[in-house]
């Protein structure tokens, strides 16, 4: 308790020096840090510093400050923010991951609550970076080919800032770094909360517009490359776009750069196995999630880094990569998955890749434990992700 005092006395500390031009604080109650700490904290009356208790107060993902990104802090800078995509209605099976955004938040509430630091990462997300909570993309759950659009112009809205902190330089040549994207400046990474995988192929149009064509790395039970008319038969355009068939759409439009993208934890059943031929067109290497048996945690890691090098990489993934035994709250389950300390180690070892931007999808926490497994398990997750992302600059 004492040490937590201790940051949270830095923290409120610092914070005057910290607090910079745009910041607004007509919202914020008590003394609430905006970096490098981002613990709620405030002064009793007797003038002694208390942190807030995790779990109390509004609900941000790791407590983390809101910012309102898409309305009045649309000049607030960032180095990653969480973003919710509150949409359901590309799911083939159960539905309800639309409350995704909001269970993952609750189940992250106690990352950070002894400071957060990553014993085996060696590193604390919280105090090297700038993260913050933009809320969620006002979503229509009326009109798909609309939300798709919402969640497109959601995301670029954010992506398309400069980030807040510095690149710096290569810790080998001592150079300044170049940004990897198009316009030559450095932007943040953003994380979204889904929502069910169709999301992704919004996200991918807007990742497109910052960086180009990008190799993805993609946890899934399934495989997501299918074609529409064998993946939901397209009875129409807006059904052809669902959460069975987004890659496929994001090949077509040139939005994945074909060889160098992997899946990783397989385990579907198929129409066939020319749905493989198709997966291999489309442009994905396969992991299937039975290979770590034979391949191990070290086998995988080593194929994903060999599959996809030194390119700027998205990561999608989507919770039914954890055996639902350990995640059971989602859309379509199947049995056979890695565990949660699997994925989590996996991810671990992804620490180096020039991850620009990431995604959790398909929680949906109707149907999770009243222990909130899922919801822990997709933040948890999303703790390595970070972690790996504020021991990488996007820097070449
Ligand atoms: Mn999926």
């Amino acid at each position: 308790m004492k040490l937590l005092l201790a940051l949270v006395s830095a923290a409120i500390s610092s914070h005057v020096a910290l607090a910079h031009e745009g910041a607004s604080h007509d919202q914020v109650p008590f003394d609430y840090n905006l970096f490098p700490y981002q613990m709620p904290a405030y002064r009793a009356a007797n003038g002694e510093v208390t942190a807030d208790s995790v779990f109390s107060g509004i609900t941000t993902f790791a407590r983390l400050p809101w910012v309102q990104c898409l309305g009045k802090d649309a000049h607030e800078k960032f180095d990653i923010a969480f973003l919710g995509a509150p949409f359901d209605t590309g799911t083939s099976y159960r539905p309800g991951a639309r409350f995704g955004p909001s269970g993952i938040r609750a189940g992250s509430r106690r990352l950070n609550l002894y400071g957060g630091y990553n014993v085996p990462m060696e590193v604390n997300p919280f105090t090297s970076l700038r993260m913050v909570d933009c809320g969620d993309i006002p979503v229509t759950p009326y009109d798909n080919s609309y939300a798709i659009k919402q969640i497109e112009e959601g995301h670029k809205a954010l992506l398309k800032r400069e980030a807040f902190s510095p690149l710096g330089n290569d810790s080998v040549t001592g150079m300044a770094l170049e940004p990897l994207s198009r316009d030559g400046k450095s932007h943040p990474r953003v994380i979204t909360l889904g929502g069910d995988h169709t999301i992704v192929l919004p996200l991918l149009r807007s990742i497109n517009s910052v960086y180009g064509a990008i190799s993805v790395v993609h946890f899934d039970s399934h495989l997501d490359t299918w074609k529409p008319q064998v993946f939901g038969g397209a009875p129409s355009e807006v059904a052809a776009i669902n959460h069975g068939t987004y890659f496929w759409h994001a090949a077509q439009e040139g939005l994945i750069k074909n060889g160098t993208s992997i899946h990783g934890a397989i385990r579907t059943t198929l129409s066939g196995l020319e749905d493989y031929e198709n997966d291999d067109t489309v442009g994905f290497h396969r992991i299937e999630a039975r290979e770590i048996d034979t391949l191990g945690i070290d086998g995988i890691v080593k194929k994903i880094r060999d599959t996809v090098g030194d390119n700027p990489v998205y990561l999608s993934i989507d919770i039914d990569s954890i055996d639902p035994a350990f995640a059971p709250g989602t859309g379509t389950p199947e049995t056979g998955g890695w565990s949660t300390r699997e994925l989590r180690t996996i991810i671990r070892g992804l620490d180096g890749l020039k991850i620009v931007s990431a995604d959790v999808v398909e929680v949906a926490p109707a149907y999770d434990t009243n222990a909130e497994l899922t919801t822990m398990a997709a933040a948890d997750v999303l703790y390595e992700v970070v972690s790996a992302m504020a021991k990488t600059p996007l820097g070449k």
